[in-house]
C-alpha cells in the first residue's frame, strides 16, 4: 500500500542459503513474499468482509454516541485498521490462542464474534458490559474468549503478552498469544526486554506492530529511527515479516505462516502491519499534524473495506446483496446502541468486587 510512498522500500532480500546465519531471521519474509495472500473462496472472503464492516459501522455509532456525551473518559476508535484484526484473529485457533492489546481495542473483541450489545454496554459504562460496566473502552476483558484486555499504558501489554506465552508454554497448552501494540509503543524499552525472553525461551507469541503511521500527534518517521518496524527483532534472532495492513487477504495469509512457524515450537515472530487510522488518536484529538487530504488518499486508495467488495464483487457477489449486508450490520449496531442506552448501570454494589485486596 502506501508504504512504498511512506518509507523507502527495504533492500530486496537475497535468494535463501541454508547455510547463512541469517537465513532464520530472513525466511518468514521470504514465505510470505512467495505466498502473499490467501485464496479465499466467496463465502469466506464475504464473512471477513462482513466482520469488517461490523467494526467500521460499530466504531462509526461509538463517536456519534461519544459525542452525545454517552460515552465517557478516553474512546480510541479503529477505524482504518480493521483488517489486521479480522484478518489475524480469522487464523487463530479460539480454543487455544490467546490475545492481548492495547486501549484500541474494540475491533479486536468484535473479531471474536462477539456480541456488539455487550461491547457497546462496556462502552456506555453498563452493568451488561462485558467487563460489567467498570472497564470503558480501554478495559474490555474476556478470560472465556481468552482476550487479555484492553491496557491503557502504552507497551504493558507487551510484556503481559510475554507472560501469557510463558503460560502457554508452560501448560503445554499448545496455545500462541497474540500481542498487538502501536509503532509509538514500539520504542519503549520494555518491548526488548520481551523480545529478549520471548526469544531466548522460544516462547509461543506473534508480536504485532500496528503501524497507523502516528502515536499521538506524532507521526512515526519523525519520532523512530528504524521504520521498518519488521527488522527490530533481528538483534534478538526473531523473524520480521512486513504486511500490507490494508489487505484482509495478506494479513490473513501471513498470520497463517507465522503461526505455523511458531506452533512448530521455533519461538516468537514480529509482525509489522503498515495501516492506517482516519480518525484521531482519540475522540479528543483536532488532529492537526496532519492534512485532510493524506487522510482521504488514504481513504480512496487504499480502503480494506472497499478493497474486499471490490473483490467480492468480482467473485459474482451481486451490489445489491453487499447493500442488504450493510443494511443488516448497521441494524446489528443500532440495536447495540439502543440496547446500552437502555440497560442498567452497574450496581453500587460493585464498586467493591473486582478489587484485588487479599495477598497472594
Ligand atoms: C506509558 C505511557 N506513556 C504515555 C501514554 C500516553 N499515550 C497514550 S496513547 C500514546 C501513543 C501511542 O501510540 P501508538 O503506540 O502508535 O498506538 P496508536 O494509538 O497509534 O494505536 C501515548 C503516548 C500512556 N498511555 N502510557
Ligand atoms: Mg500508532
Amino acid at each position: 500500500m502506501a508504504k512504498a510512498a511512506r518509507k523507502s522500500a527495504p533492500p530486496a532480500a537475497p535468494d535463501l542459503d541454508e547455510d547463512d546465519e541469517n537465513f532464520a531471521l530472513r525466511s518468514l519474509q521470504q514465505a510470505h513474499a512467495k505466498n502473499r495472500r490467501y485464496k479465499a473462496d466467496k463465502d469466506e472472503l464475504l464473512k471477513l468482509y462482513e466482520q469488517m464492516l461490523l467494526i467500521r459501522r460499530f466504531e462509526e455509532k461509538a463517536g456519534q454516541l461519544y459525542g452525545l456525551g454517552l460515552i465517557g473518559g478516553f474512546c480510541h476508535l479503529y477505524i482504518g485498521q480493521e483488517a489486521v484484526a479480522v484478518g489475524l484473529q480469522s487464523a487463530l485457533d479460539n480454543d487455544k490462542d490467546s490475545v492481548i492489546t492495547g486501549y484500541r481495542d474494540h475491533g479486536h473483541m468484535l473479531a471474536y464474534g462477539l456480541d456488539p450489545k455487550v461491547i457497546m454496554a462496556e462502552l456506555t459504562g453498563r452493568a451488561a458490559g462485558i467487563s460489567k460496566g467498570k472497564g470503558g473502552s480501554m478495559h474490555m476483558f474476556s478470560v472465556e474468549h481468552r482476550f487479555y484486555g484492553g491496557h491503557g499504558i502504552v507497551g504493558a501489554q507487551v510484556p503481559l503478552g510475554t507472560g501469557l506465552a510463558f503460560a502457554h508454554k508452560y501448560r503445554k497448552d499448545g496455545g500462541v498469544c497474540v500481542a498487538y501494540f502501536g509503532d509509538g509503543a514500539a520504542n519503549q524499552g520494555q518491548v526488548y526486554e520481551s523480545f529478549n525472553m520471548a526469544s531466548l525461551w522460544k516462547l509461543p507469541i506473534i508480536f504485532v506492530i500496528e503501524d497507523n503511521q502516528y502515536a499521538m500527534g506524532t507521526a512515526s518517521r519523525r519520532s523512530s529511527a528504524e521504520t521498518h518496524f519488521h527488522r527490530r527483532g533481528t538483534a534478538f534472532r526473531i523473524p520480521g515479516m512486513d504486511v500490507d495492513g490494508m489487505d484482509v487477504l495478506e494479513v490473513r495469509q501471513a498470520a497463517e505462516i507465522a503461526l505455523d512457524f511458531v506452533r512448530q515450537g521455533n519461538g516468537p515472530v514480529l509482525m509489522e502491519l503498515n495501516t492506517y487510522r482516519y480518525r484521531g488518536h482519540s475522540m479528543s484529538d483536532p488532529a492537526k499534524y496532519r492534512s485532510r487530504e493524506e487522510v482521504q488518499e488514504m481513504r480512496e486508495k487504499h480502503d480494506p473495506i472497499e478493497r474486499a467488495k471490490i473483490e467480492l464483487i468480482g467473485l459474482g457477489e451481486s451490489e445489491e446483496a453487499l447493500k442488504k449486508l450493510d443494511k443488516q450490520v448497521r441494524a446489528l449496531v443500532s440495536e447495540a446502541a439502543d440496547f446500552s442506552e437502555n440497560s442498567p448501570e452497574p450496581d453500587l454494589s460493585e464498586l467493591y468486587t473486582d478489587v484485588l485486596v487479599e495477598r497472594y
